[in-house]
Order: structure tokens, then sequence, then C-alpha cells
């Protein structure tokens, strides 16, 4: 199973897909939590970022795409993986569709989180990560609009979007629901 989940920040993807993974047995890749693990190490990617995720900007992406392209290459996403936060840019959706058609490999669906941004500027608001700042916040559903949400139409073929409002178990029902449905 190769999958995408795309959602507007505070959809719940980092949530989710910890589960998902789990019982669809293929890693979580996130590239939000691979830029945290960078800064927190501080690394010298991890230098370069960090004003990006504190501003609620896009990692420019160059840096990304490295990042992802060497993630991909590891041996465990030999059965497929679980993408939460990548790609967010149809710049970056092209770099995945070549390195996956590179090697005969294609998504097989992509799970939007669909929830109204009342609710999830609630939920960041309430998680207050360093980066769930009001206006940060404002910033980062901005740029999920201009930069992200023409995604939903690069990928309408292999679309799948459920109501992310509920409880994180309901949601996890409707995804597998819906990943069901489409095999
Ligand atoms: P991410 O780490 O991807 O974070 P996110 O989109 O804000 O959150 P997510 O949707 O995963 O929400 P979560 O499950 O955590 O990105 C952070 C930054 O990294 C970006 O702003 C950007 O700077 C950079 N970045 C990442 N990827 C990039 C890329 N490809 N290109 C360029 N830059 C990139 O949930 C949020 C909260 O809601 C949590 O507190 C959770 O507990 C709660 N919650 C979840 N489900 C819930 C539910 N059902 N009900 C109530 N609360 C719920």
């Amino acid at each position: 199973m190769r999958l995408v989940l795309v959602g507007p920040p505070g959809a719940g993807k980092g949530t989710q897909a910890q589960v998902l993974s789990t019982q669809l047995g293929v890693p979580h890749i996130s590239t939000g939590d691979l830029f945290r693990a960078h800064i927190s190490g501080q690394t010298e990617l991890g230098r370069e970022v960090k004003k990006y995720l504190d501003e609620g900007k896009l990692v420019p992406d160059s840096v990304t795409i490295d990042m992802v392209r060497e993630r991909l290459a590891e041996e465990d996403t030999g059965n497929g993986f679980l993408l939460d936060g990548f790609p967010r840019t149809t710049a970056q959706a092209d770099v995945l569709t070549a390195l996956l058609t590179s090697t005969d490999q294609r998504l097989d669906a992509v799970l939007e989180l669909d929830v109204p941004e009342d609710v999830v500027v609630g939920r960041l608001l309430a998680r207050g990560r360093e980066d769930d700042k009001e206006d940060v916040i404002r910033h980062r559903q901005q740029v999920y609009r201009s930069e992200t949400a023409p995604l939903l139409d690069y990928y309408r073929d292999i679309l799948l979007t459920i109501d992310a409002v509920g409880s994180v178990d309901e949601i996890t029902e409707r995804a597998l629901k819906a990943l069901r449905a489409s095999e």
C-alpha cells in the first residue's frame, strides 16, 4: 500500500498516520516529524529549516525533496509507505510521481482529511506546539489553500475524501472503510 495523507494543518494527519501505518503494516513518513527531529538534533538541515517552521512557511522544495528521496530509498519502504505531509506542492507531487514511475511503482490512494478551518484552528491552539500560535496557524491555513489544495485536483483519480470531524477512532474507521472500498 502506497498512501498519501493530505489535509489542512491540524486535520489530524499525524494522528491518523500513526494508527493507519500500524494497521496497514507500512512505515509512517512525516516530513514535519523529520524536520522537527533535525531541529532538535541541531543538524545543519535543522538550522536551515527552523525559521520556515517557526513562521508557518513551507520549507523550500529543494530541501524537502532531497530529504524525502533519501527516506524513501530506505529498505523498510519495500511493502509501501504512508506519506504524511508530503507532497504539499504540485512540484513535490511531480517529483514523487517521477520517483515512483522510475521504479515501476505508483500511489494506490491519496486520502484527504476534510475538516472545516475553525475546527482545525481550535485543535492547534489547544495543542500549543511551537508553531501553533494564532498568526502562524492562520498563515499555515493560507499556505494550504494556495499551495497544497491544488493537489486535490492533481490526484482526483485516486482521491478518497473522508469527513475528519469526530473522534480519532471514528475517523480511523472511516479511513479504513474508504481504503477497503477503493481496492
Ligand atoms: P506538519 O508536521 O505536517 O503539521 P500539521 O499539518 O500542522 O499537522 P497535522 O495535520 O499532522 O495534525 P496533527 O495530527 O498533528 O507540518 C509542520 C510544518 O512543517 C509546516 O508548517 C511546514 O513548515 C513544514 N513542512 C512539513 N511538510 C512539508 C513539505 N512537504 N514541504 C514543505 N514544508 C513542509 O493534529 C493536530 C492536533 O489535533 C493535535 O493536537 C491532535 O491531538 C489533535 N487532533 C487530531 N485528531 C483529532 C480529532 N479527531 N479530534 C480532536 N483533536 C484531534
